[in-house]
């Protein structure tokens, strides 16, 4: 069974790093199936129009608590992902936070403040794949109940 990968970024709280979004989504697709696939994609954001916004947020809940590891893109502040990565903490989800450094963003003390959240801090995309690599190796999906565990 794939890792189940819950990735959470900004969407209303600002789409300026979108690129980074695509760029982590696509890498993390070597380590499991990435069940939020729209954050990067503003063709598949736009179907989401006909949708509520309680019909989002129930659908994003029922996938965070499917999911195995949640991981961020905590540079640009965004409201929904602060939301989502105190629910994966109350969940006990893994959560890895990622942070450019370049950007001029102070992360929040309520991300950096939290050692439950691995806090990342990058500043190109290519040092993150190493520690994507780094981080997916610590974990394996046990066969019989489908939990992740620490290796
Ligand atoms: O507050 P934000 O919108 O920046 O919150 C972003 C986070 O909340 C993401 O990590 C998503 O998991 C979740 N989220 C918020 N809005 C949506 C959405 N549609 N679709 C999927 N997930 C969402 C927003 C409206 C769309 C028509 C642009």
């Amino acid at each position: 069974m794939p890792i189940k990968i819950y990735f959470a970024g900004s969407i209303r709280g600002g789409r300026e790093s979108a690129d980074d979004y695509l760029a982590l989504i696509f890498n993390l697709q070597k380590f499991g199936t990435v069940l939020t696939e729209h954050i990067a994609n503003d063709a598949l954001l736009a179907n989401e129009k006909n949708l509520t916004d309680q019909q989002i947020h129930d659908r994003d809940l029922e996938w965070l608590k499917q999911c195995h590891i949640v991981v961020a893109e905590v540079t640009q502040p965004s409201l929904g992902v602060g939301y989502e990565l105190a629910y994966s903490m109350f969940l006990n989800k893994p959560v890895l936070c990622l942070f450019n450094t370049t950007k001029g963003r102070q992360l929040s003390a309520m991300i950096s403040g939290q050692k439950y959240f691995n806090v990342f801090k990058y500043q190109e995309i290519g040092s993150v794949i190493n520690e994507l690599q780094h981080y997916f190796n610590n974990f394996e999906i046990e066969q019989s109940t489908h939990n992740i565990v620490n290796k």
